[in-house]
């Protein structure tokens, strides 16, 4: 038997300021699972001392990634500002990629690609747009497509408050 309040939706508690920790990884890997071949890049950085550092492969099983599982959770309509930076080494004809999975917490998933054709710049990738509206964000995954490294910083998930 559950007890009588089991049925009971819990009350939203609206998410206020940053809710990623650690976007800026200056303090290297807390708050992140990582796979192989992510690593602190201390060359390329948009603020501080660091960033995440993806190596490029050209085997699927060998892409880079980093995850963050948000202490609380986050519903898409509390949501402000979701969005991270991505930078990528010159080098011609080759596609820079790097593939973003929201994940919520109905266990659904929204995946975003974002290509850059500019190197050497910071590029602004905006999650907000792709959210699904009436879920709860529960995750970030930040994965590398391409042959080159990739590297990554500041990674905001602001809430409305
Ligand atoms: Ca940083």
């Amino acid at each position: 038997m559950q007890p009588f309040w089991w049925f009971k939706k819990p009350a939203v508690i609206p998410p206020v300021g940053e809710q990623i920790e650690n976007g800026g990884f200056e303090d290297q890997f807390d708050y992140w699972e990582y796979g192989i071949n992510a690593y602190i890049d201390t060359f390329y950085k948009r603020s501080g001392n660091r960033s995440l550092g993806l190596t490029g492969y050209s085997e699927p099983e060998n892409f880079a990634w980093a995850k963050q599982t948000l202490g609380t959770p986050v519903p898409v309509a509390y949501v402000s500002t979701f969005k991270l930076y991505g930078h990528a080494d010159w080098y011609p004809a080759q596609e820079k990629k790097l593939l973003i999975t929201i994940g919520y917490t109905d266990d659904s998933s929204t995946e975003v690609t974002f290509t850059f054709y500019e190197t050497y710049v910071w590029h602004e990738c905006d999650l907000k747009p792709y959210l699904s509206s009436g879920k709860t964000i529960k995750s970030i995954r930040i994965e590398t497509l391409s042959l080159l490294d990739i590297s990554v910083d500041d990674v905001s998930l602001i809430g409305t408050g």
